[in-house]
This record gives C-alpha cells, sequence and structure tokens, in this order.
C-alpha cells in the first residue's frame, strides 16, 4: 500500500513535539532512531528527517507530502503552499527589538538604520509596506549579540518569553509575526494518498481538540443552575445529575483552554462548589 510521506525537524525545537502529535494520534513509529526514514508499524506513514529550513521545498517538490516547520521559516522561504493545520505548539513570535536606551518612537525610528536578522525576507516585505528604508544584514545565529557588538542598530529575531532579547539589553518594539508549528501539504499529492491524509488530518484535529479542552465536573446549587448552565455551553449542551443532597446538581462539561480562568471565576460567583477539572485523552466531534 502507498504511504504518506511526512517531513518532520531532524532535531530541534520542533522535533520532540512532531513526534509526540504524531504517536498521540495513534501511530507508532518503528526504527525511529531519526536516521533518516522512519516507518510506522500500524499506520500507513513514513516519517522523513530534514532540516527545517528545507522542509517546504521537499514539500512543495512532492519529495514529501506533507510537513511540519514553523509558520515563520515557512514564510521566510516564500513559498506558497497550503496550511491544512495550525498545530498549537512552539509558538513564538518576530520582532523587531532595539537597545534599551533607544528612545523609540514608532517604525519611522529604523530609516537609515542597520537591521540584523535571519529573516530578511519577512522583515524586508514590512519594511516595504511601510516605505522604510533601512539595511537589511543578514546571520544566522546569535542574531540578539548584534547590536551588542556594533555590527547593527537594531534586530530582528524570534522571541518567546522575551528574557533574550533582555539579557542582551534589548526591548522588543514592533511585533510583525505570529508563529506555531503547521502542517503544510503538497500540491502534488496523489490521488490515493488524500484518502490517508484525510484520516491523519482528522486524528490531529482529535489530538488538538483534546488539547485545547477540559473536562469539568461540579456541585451547583439548583436556583442557580441556569446561570450556571449558560457560561458552559459543552459539546452539545452540558449534562446535570441530581445529588443525594436535596437542592444541588452535579453539572459535568467541556470548557476551553482560552475562556478557562474566566469560566471558572464567573463559576465560583454564581456558588458552584467542588470544582474538578481533568485532561481530555481524545476529542471526537
Ligand atoms: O537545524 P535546523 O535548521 O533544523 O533548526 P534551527 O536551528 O533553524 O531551528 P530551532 O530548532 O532552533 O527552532 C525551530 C523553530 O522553533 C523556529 O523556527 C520557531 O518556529 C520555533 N521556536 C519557538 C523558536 C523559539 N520558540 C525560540 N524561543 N525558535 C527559536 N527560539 C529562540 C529565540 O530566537 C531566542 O534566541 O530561543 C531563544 C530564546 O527565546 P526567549 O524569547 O524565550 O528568550
Ligand atoms: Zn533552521
Amino acid at each position: 500500500m502507498e504511504k504518506l510521506k511526512i517531513a518532520i525537524q531532524k532535531s530541534g525545537r520542533l522535533s520532540e513535539k512532531s513526534l509526540d502529535i504524531i504517536t498521540e494520534a495513534g501511530i507508532n513509529l518503528i526504527n525511529g532512531s531519526r536516521k533518516l526514514i522512519s516507518q510506522s508499524s500500524n499506520f500507513p506513514l513514513e516519517i522523513l528527517y530534514l532540516r527545517d529550513d528545507d522542509i517546504p521545498q521537499y514539500v512543495a517538490d512532492g519529495v514529501a507530502d506533507a510537513g511540519i516547520v514553523g509558520e515563520n521559516v515557512f514564510m521566510e522561504t516564500g513559498i506558497e503552499l497550503e496550511i491544512l493545520e495550525r498545530l498549537g505548539f512552539s509558538r513564538c513570535r518576530l520582532s523587531l527589538a532595539v537597545p534599551k536606551s533607544g528612545n523609540y518612537s514608532g517604525p519611522d525610528y529604523f530609516s537609515g538604520k542597520k537591521i540584523a536578522t535571519s529573516y530578511p525576507n519577512i522583515l524586508k516585505t514590512y519594511l516595504q509596506k511601510r516605505g522604510i528604508k533601512a539595511e537589511i544584514h543578514v546571520i544566522n545565529g546569535s542574531v540578539e549579540i548584534a547590536t551588542g557588538i556594533g555590527l547593527a542598530d537594531a534586530i530582528f529575531d524570534i522571541v518567546s518569553s522575551g528574557s533574550t532579547l533582555i539579557s542582551n539589553g534589548l526591548k522588543e518594539v514592533e511585533k510583525i509575526m505570529d508563529s506555531e508549528a503547521v502542517l503544510l501539504a503538497s500540491p502534488l499529492m496523489e490521488k490515493n494518498k488524500t484518502v490517508i491524509m484525510t484520516d491523519l488530518l482528522f486524528r490531529l484535529r482529535t489530538v488538538l481538540a483534546a488539547r485545547n479542552n477540559k473536562y469539568i465536573l461540579l456541585n451547583a446549587p439548583d436556583d442557580k443552575l441556569e446561570q450556571i448552565i449558560s457560561i458552559l455551553p459543552g459539546m452539545k449542551s452540558p449534562t446535570v445529575l441530581p445529588l443525594a443532597l436535596k437542592g444541588w446538581s452535579s453539572v459535568h462539561s467541556v470548557v476551553n483552554e482560552n475562556d478557562f480562568w474566566q469560566v471558572i471565576g464567573k463559576l465560583r460567583e454564581y456558588g458552584a462548589e467542588g470544582i474538578l477539572v481533568i485532561p481530555i485523552e481524545k476529542m471526537i466531534f
């Protein structure tokens, strides 16, 4: 049977998390020594291990049917490919940063300045859109030291927690894009492989939904049930069961990670007690 080839990063920040999402989708990998290729024992899939920068091109050429890569790397290549799914991990942003002491007033600050980066194409597009003429100095790696050693006036680089900028005496002044790992599809994928891709995508979405949601159980006074239910939509609607204690009910539902703390706050305000929050293993719509 035909196998779907997926390219992932050989060794780096995306490697482990890319393998995790694939194995959480119930796909077992054998000979996972990450030499060049590994196979699955229970799904028609082959993993190709590559440098992340090469993944978009391999997918575009059809050497790989799909690939997992940071959106920042994908955008930088300028290659046009379909993003099948945003995978929610390895989140970061690409930002412009200037020395802490610089009196930054807005993007015009960069006019006539020298900016060091490993992402010249994304930066060029940003500057052109705003009509800013700056000099782009391309360096691969350790971009954050460029201002300190007098190589550049500013940098454009990946930021996650921001602590690398702080420890190099820099401040983030403009965020140009957000990034996360994305699943790219090849335009050259053979027809018979699209069936496998559809199955894989269904499984990945099941894993992502489970990661993004929590199962919640709580006790609610009956006279507050209506209010409590109104903030707990659940998958269809919450389950409500009577407690042995008169006047109280148990409510079960699903809460999205993004709304989580806001929902918990409201539940407490409405008199919910004994709130339990449980991770979801798989979530199928
Ligand atoms: O060898 P190969 O070419 O395959 O790998 P690579 O060295 O090019 O990439 P790698 O493994 O370092 O990163 C892969 C991808 O991870 C990036 O393209 C991003 O999409 C994503 N990612 C997420 C990050 C970060 N977070 C991140 N924090 N990549 C790099 N960083 C760097 C950042 O540049 C900073 O210098 O980590 C440092 C710490 O960041 P702070 O802000 O938390 O201090
Ligand atoms: Zn790279």
